[in-house]
């Protein structure tokens, strides 16, 4: 089934929004595969927004990642690259609906909470940075009340 990376950024641990942000992908029938507290150095970091790197706001992204731990998750299930995003917002918290996480629990571009793989390729290539040493499989007793 499809996963996708989500990472908790270094603001939302601060803040306390852990619990709050597990507890939306949860509800909606997602299953947690992978979940580790980290701190980043700033070579991982620049690796992480490689894509980025000609942005002018590279630098203080990566200052800004590197500067706290972060939750960095696996999550799965069906879509879950594309509705991950839709659940987390527009990039900029001042175009994110309400109701979604950076909507009702952000302001700035550059403190916006949380990262969402953008594509099944980017999710891929994310995991495979940040959980280098695998998954453990686990299967939810929940399926069949969640699938068709
Ligand atoms: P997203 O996929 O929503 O995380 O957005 P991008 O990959 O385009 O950008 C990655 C991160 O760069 C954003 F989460 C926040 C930061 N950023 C800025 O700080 N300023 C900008 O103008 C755009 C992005």
């Amino acid at each position: 089934m499809e996963q996708s990376f989500i990472m908790i950024k270094p603001d939302g641990v601060q803040r306390g929004l852990v619990g709050e942000i597990i507890s939306r992908f949860e509800k909606k029938g997602f299953y947690l595969k992978g979940m580790k507290l980290l701190t980043v150095e700033k070579s991982f970091a620049e690796k992480h927004y490689a894509d980025l790197s000609a942005k002018p706001f590279f630098p203080g992204l990566v200052e800004y990642i590197v500067s706290g731990p972060v939750v960095a998750m696996v999550w799965e299930g069906k879509n879950v690259v594309v509705t991950g995003r839709k659940i987390i917002g527009a990039t900029n918290p001042s175009d994110s609906a309400p109701g979604t996480i950076r909507g009702d629990l952000a302001i700035e571009v550059g403190r916006n909470v949380i990262h969402g793989s953008d594509s099944i390729e980017s999710a891929r290539k994310e995991i495979a940075l940040w959980f280098p040493e695998g998954i453990a499989a686990w299967h939810s007793s929940q399926h069949p009340w969640i699938y068709e």
